[in-house]
């Protein structure tokens, strides 16, 4: 009897601590300072520390970024919090590879992912523990975190999908999530 590898794998959810663990675990985070410009409120960015956290990614990338095949897994953690009204958010991206789709999952936490099309429509999708979200090819995609407590998403993209962050960066999604009277508002532009 030939007795084969079984092993254990080097990446591991972190169930328990909304976390993945695992050497090839990469670790991302962007401070305020980083990302300021994609918020409306230019004044109330003034009044928050330059150095607080916005938002963090864990990344485990099995294949170099640009396979063919592959696939990437990932954790976003964005932090509660409002710049003014407009709640703590992702910078938000096209994928550069645009037909790329993706798959997102609520995990802690309660949020909005805000959603936009070529042609500019916006909407927003409720995200919640167990909250299930396809990204379609040539969607833009940016979560929102409208609860008191860390919002944790799950997401598993192509290896090859890639990010356009220069055409969000320039026109910005076509709609902003603000509080209004205590409840998230999807707001056109
Ligand atoms: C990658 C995937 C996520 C985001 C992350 C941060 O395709 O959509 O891992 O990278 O949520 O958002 P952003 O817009 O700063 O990359
Ligand atoms: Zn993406």
């Amino acid at each position: 009897m030939t007795h084969l590898e079984i092993v254990k794998s080097p990446v591991d959810l972190g169930l328990t601590k909304f976390s993945l663990l695992g050497a090839p675990v990469q670790f991302q985070q962007r401070f305020l300072e980083d990302i300021c410009t994609i918020f409306r409120d230019q004044e109330a960015v003034k009044v928050i520390p330059p150095q607080t956290t916005v938002y963090e990614v864990q990344s485990w990338f099995p294949v170099s970024e640009g396979t063919s095949g592959g696939l990437f897994f990932g954790t976003s953690t964005i932090m509660p919090g409002k710049v003014g009204t407009e709640y703590f958010m992702t910078k938000g991206h096209f994928h550069a590879q645009s037909d790329r789709a993706e798959f997102y999952w609520g995990v802690q936490g309660k949020g909005v992912l805000i959603l936009m099309d070529r042609n500019r429509k916006t909407w927003g999708e409720e995200i919640y523990p167990g909250s299930l979200h396809y990204i379609g090819s040539n969607i833009a995609h940016r979560l929102a975190n409208t609860g008191n407590e860390n919002l944790v998403v799950g997401a598993c993209w192509p290896s090859d999908a890639g990010h356009d962050y220069d055409e969000i960066a320039v026109n910005g999604f076509s709609a902003r999530l603000f509080e209004i009277e205590g409840e998230p508002v999807l707001i056109a532009e």
